[in-house]
């Protein structure tokens, strides 16, 4: 099994400024964690971030055929960003949708989700633990 994990917008600035929101891990030690766990569940991951929104869709785009999966952060893209929704149910590929933070507690424009309803699921609130925890969760929800 090969998941595809993507980190949307500003996720490169982790554990450089407002760590009191989203931690003090850097996305480095993010990935790390994911590629250990990756190793105990015997699976294979391939992580990759950018701040533009046709990098990630084309990320999608071409994950067809050589992932099973996509673990998704679209950071601020989540609010906005039909072209992302669009890519993932073109690809019918599974999708977890991960946050660091508990959007539903914060601004109220950050519990609108476009992502949401073509993910299997959505996993937000628990810092590092969400892509952890969406990690397994893919895993689980591919497997069955
Ligand atoms: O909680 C999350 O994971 C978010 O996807 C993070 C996004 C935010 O727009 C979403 O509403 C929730 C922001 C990512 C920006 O990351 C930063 C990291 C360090 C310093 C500044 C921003």
């Amino acid at each position: 099994m090969k998941i595809l994990v993507l980190h949307g917008p500003n996720l490169n600035m982790l554990g450089v400024r407002e760590p009191e929101i989203y931690g003090s891990l850097t996305l480095n030690d993010i990935n790390d964690s994911l590629n250990r766990l990756a190793g105990e569940l015997g699976i294979e991951i391939e992580c990759f971030q950018s701040n533009s929104e046709g990098e990630l869709v084309d990320r999608i785009q071409a994950a067809v055929s050589r992932f099973d999966g996509v673990l998704i952060n679209p950071a601020a893209y989540t609010h906005t960003s039909v072209a992302i929704r669009d890519a993932i149910a073109a690809t019918a590929l599974p999708a977890v949708e991960v946050h660091l933070s508990n959007i539903h507690s914060r601004e109220k424009f950050r519990t609108k989700s476009y992502i949401a309803p073509v993910a299997a699921g959505q996993i937000c609130g628990f810092g590092a633990d969400s892509y952890l925890l969406g990690l397994r969760a893919i895993f689980n929800h591919i497997k069955k």
